[in-house]
């Protein structure tokens, strides 16, 4: 993609709903940017957010938006139904765009927006922020060092009884839960922490009687370096205290193990070497608020990544292209959970 000149950037939000005030106070914190308008298809959300971070041109809806404006990029921070229709509008009118997740209803979705943003030559980049988590970054950059040597074994693990749905009511009755909404950050994170994926086998179940969709999801993945691993998440998990929203990691590597703990804490242990203990706390933004802090820190660290992408003309690291792989991979869980269910049954 071709980099941009060297001056303020104009973004445009689309959804201005729960999760997209994070959106707002990064974009403010993030230097070289500018949101110049706001859209959403609910005044009252609308007229809110406007109020509250003093943008005064709004839209009730996308067309309008892109009509009106002239735009680096849109940053759509709605639920998936509204993905395919939004970032195909952006690409037609020549706009780059950041689309959260889950980025699609459905692969062939999700293709379509790859392909339809590649021949409209605009960057899309999916909102896949939990690798942008601080605690994250250090495992990575440990394992990329050598400093356990070469994988062959990890598990990645989210387990929780946090009350998610009380500020995302929707997430109680949508038929896909966990794996949909939050298995796809820790699929990401095994991805990006140990390569592809060649095998997947994954069962799931619901604990919790009063939502639609699945609570509790393992996954057991084979990668093309051979190394196995384990993703783990629950959402029914009633511990003597609650972790959400971290993430816990265990590698094995040919020279040593690397475990992130709760409380933020990376022990690596090296053959013939010391233990290295690592506090790896995320920052505490001036806006944020705990627990929510390592997840409002990663949206800061992705939106600043897009920024540095958008200038230098190179892919971001979760880029649409890429994020078909995470999506595969959600797709083929369900389809194995499914089938593993049904081989129970008989
Ligand atoms: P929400 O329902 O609170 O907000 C969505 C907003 O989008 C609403 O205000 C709605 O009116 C607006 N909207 C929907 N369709 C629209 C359209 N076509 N045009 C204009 N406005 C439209 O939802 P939320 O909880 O903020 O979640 C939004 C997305 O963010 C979801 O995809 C969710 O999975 C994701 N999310 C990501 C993280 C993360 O850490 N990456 C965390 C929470 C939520
Ligand atoms: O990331 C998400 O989409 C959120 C949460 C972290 C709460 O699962 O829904």
């Amino acid at each position: 993609m071709p980099a941009l000149p060297a001056r303020r950037l104009r973004g445009a939000l689309i959804g201005c709903g729960y999760f997209a005030q994070n959106h707002l106070h990064a974009w403010h914190q993030i230097d070289g940017v500018d949101i110049v308008a706001l859209c959403d298809a609910d005044p009252a959300r609308l007229a809110a957010s406007a109020a509250r971070f003093g943008i005064n041109r709004t839209y009730g809806s996308a067309e309008a938006l892109l009509d009106a404006e002239s735009l680096d990029f849109v940053d759509i921070a709605t639920t998936v139904e509204s993905h395919l229709h939004l970032v195909t509008l952006a690409a037609r009118a020549k706009v780059a765009c950041i689309c959260q997740k889950p980025f699609a209803q459905s692969m062939e979705d999700a293709r379509t927006m790859v392909a339809t943003c590649l021949d409209a030559g605009v960057m899309l980049m999916v909102h896949e922020n939990f690798r942008w988590q601080a605690p994250i970054m250090a495992v990575r950059e440990a394992v990329r060092h050598g400093e356990i040597g070469t994988p062959f074994w990890g598990r990645v693990s989210f387990r929780s009884a946090y009350d998610v749905f009380s500020g995302q009511p929707y997430l109680a009755t949508s038929e896909r839960f966990i794996l949909q909404d939050l298995g796809i950050h820790i699929i990401d994170i095994a991805r990006c922490l140990f390569g592809e994926v060649s095998t997947l086998s994954a069962s799931t179940l619901r604990v919790n009687p009063h939502i639609c969709g699945e609570d509790v999801a393992t996954l057991l993945m084979t990668h093309t370096s051979g190394m196995s691993s384990v993703v783990d998440c629950s959402y029914a998990t009633l511990l003597p205290e609650e972790r959400f929203p971290q993430t816990l990691i265990e590698i094995d590597g040919s020279e040593g193990t690397l475990r992130l703990d709760a409380g933020y804490r990376m022990t690596v242990h090296r053959r013939h070497g010391a233990t290295r203990v690592v506090a790896v706390d995320p920052p505490l933004h001036p806006w944020a608020q705990r627990p929510w802090h390592n997840i409002q820190d990663s949206v800061v660290n992705i939106q600043a990544h897009w920024v540095d992408c958008l200038r230098s003309g190179t892919a971001p690291q979760t880029s649409g292209h890429d994020n078909l792989c995470t999506f595969a991979l959600l797709e083929a869980a369900y389809a194995s959970a499914a089938a593993n269910q049904a081989s129970q049954r008989i």
